[in-house]
């Protein structure tokens, strides 16, 4: 049978890569062009994203890619481009961890009430969702400026094929969408003064999205036509469409910079329980609603490796590995560990005002990471189901995380579940795997699942060790 390939470039918060996945009907594998760094900067004006050398490192991740059969694009959510009426990118997009959204919330929130912005939208409260950074950026004369504005992933297929679009999953993450409808929260953006012009027409994954231009064609060797395909450019929603479950009764956790933990839902939850333990109804492939609450997750880490000056992982893990159990634990959802910066005296002030041990040495510092890490994929695993109804047998770890075997067992161990760990990449591979599907290779999402369970190496945690522990220390952050 017939074996395509396809390029799927897929950006995280500190480092992007062009991957080459080739399938059949009965056949999986990917392999890395190129990766790049990610490498945000602070300007005067705050943190920003160096937007120009993620796109030439998606040039260059092409070339080295070779001949493919169409190209796929997701990234990280919620931050955007502003563009002019010529087309030309106003500025450099602003990093969601900038601090421009700070006391933004409390505004928005009276002009519409939290309660009635999440029965309309279903979106968590996080500072950095779309809606509050474009009410931070109201009276800016870059958005006075703006013409039209493209979530990153909308905006290198911009400059790829010359087409505006607006993909649905990342859409999703604005706040400007009603879950329901699937639609623009048409009310909730008058009410704000947020002009839904400034967004291009939806789309949503298996839409094209144009044809590679001459001009990149040339840059990167490839011979047209080289079709883009729309995937869930929002890269949960990608990573999501690689989770290999075999059953419906699963639970997920997406792990890299974020761990994003829930469950895949037929519709949204909306209800008041599900606002006040804020949980997000962002959306999926094939009307799904991904039902999930954003956990710090191995940013806390990123950080305190950053400060320590790049150790040895491998040696911090083991170090962590030998470290007594739960000793300190903090709220890994707090969202005051967003911003960069200080982290290991965070996390100690954190344990300090909890009045628990603080943690001194990096072993020490790593192992409350992962346990709090773990803790926290437990209560969301936990409160998910019961909010939503909807229980589990197995959690499925995708992403970076999987290759943490202490963070794996331990969440296992919390949550008092199987864990099934694999894909790594798996954004990439949810993003082939659509591509795969909008050119009739694979059928629906169950069988691109199955093709997962088949062709991925997966490794199997069974849940340890001592459940009270793990209960006593939840009441610990209570
Ligand atoms: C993960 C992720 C999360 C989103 C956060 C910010 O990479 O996309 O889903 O909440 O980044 O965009």
């Amino acid at each position: 049978t017939a074996v395509k390939s396809y390029a799927a470039v897929d950006l995280g918060a500190s480092s992007g890569r062009v991957m080459v996945g080739r399938a059949g009907r009965d056949s999986l594998e990917l392999v890395e062009a190129h990766r790049f760094p990610n490498r945000p900067v602070r300007t005067p004006e705050g943190l920003r994203w160096d937007v120009l050398s993620l796109y030439a490192g998606v040039l260059d991740g092409l070339k080295a890619a070779g001949q493919v059969d169409s190209v796929g694009i997701d990234s990280w959510a919620v931050d955007y481009g502003l563009l002019d009426a010529d087309g030309a990118l106003l500025g450099n997009p602003v990093h969601y961890r900038d601090t421009r959204t700070e006391g933004v919330a409390e505004k928005v929130w009276a002009t519409v009430p939290a309660a009635e912005l999440y029965a309309a939208t279903g979106l968590q409260y996080a500072p950095f969702n779309t809606l509050y950074q474009l009410v931070a950026a109201r009276s800016s004369a870059q958005l006075a400026h703006a013409e039209r504005l493209l979530l990153i992933p909308d905006l290198l297929s911009y400059w790829l094929t010359g087409e505006f679009g607006t993909e649905l999953t990342n859409a999703s993450t604005t706040q400007l969408i009603d879950p329901g409808t699937r639609d623009w929260s048409y009310d909730v953006a008058q009410r704000l003064g947020i002009d839904l012009k400034l967004f291009a027409p939806l789309r949503r994954p298996g839409d094209p999205a144009g044809l590679l231009q001459q001009r990149v064609l040339e840059e990167t060797g490839l011979t047209g036509p080289v079709p883009v395909t729309t995937v869930g450019s929002h890269d949960t929603a990608s990573a999501m469409a690689a989770v290999p479950a075999t059953g419906e009764r699963f639970a997920y956790i997406c792990t890299g910079t974020w761990s994003l933990a829930g469950l895949e839902l037929d519709a949204p939850v909306l209800t008041e329980a599900s606002r006040a333990a804020n949980f997000t109804n962002e959306l999926g492939l094939d009307d799904t609603v991904r039902y999930l609450r954003n956990i710090m997750g191995l940013w806390l880490l990123q950080e305190c490796v950053r400060e320590w000056g790049n150790p040895d992982l491998g040696e911090l893990l083991r170090a962590a590995a030998g470290v007594l159990a739960l000793r300190s634990v903090v709220d890994a959802g707090d969202s005051a560990f967003l911003a960069p910066g200080r982290m290991p005296e965070r996390i100690a002030e954190a344990c300090r005002k909890s009045g628990q041990p603080v943690p001194e040495t990096p072993g020490e510092v790593t192992r409350c990471i992962l346990d709090s890490l773990a803790l926290a994929h437990r209560r969301a695993v936990a409160e998910a189901q019961s909010l939503a109804d909807h229980p589990v047998d197995v959690v499925h770890i995708v992403g970076g995380g999987t290759r943490n075997a202490l963070l794996c067992q331990l969440t296992a161990d919390a949550c008092g579940l199987p864990v099934v760990a694999g894909p790594a990449e798996a954004a990439a591979l949810g993003n082939v795997l659509v591509q795969a599907r909008t050119h009739g290779l694979v059928g629906d999402r169950a069988s691109m699942r199955r093709l997962l369970a088949r062709t991925q190496p997966l490794v199997r945690y069974e849940p340890q060790g001592d459940a009270a522990a793990w209960r006593a220390a939840e009441a610990r952050l209570a």
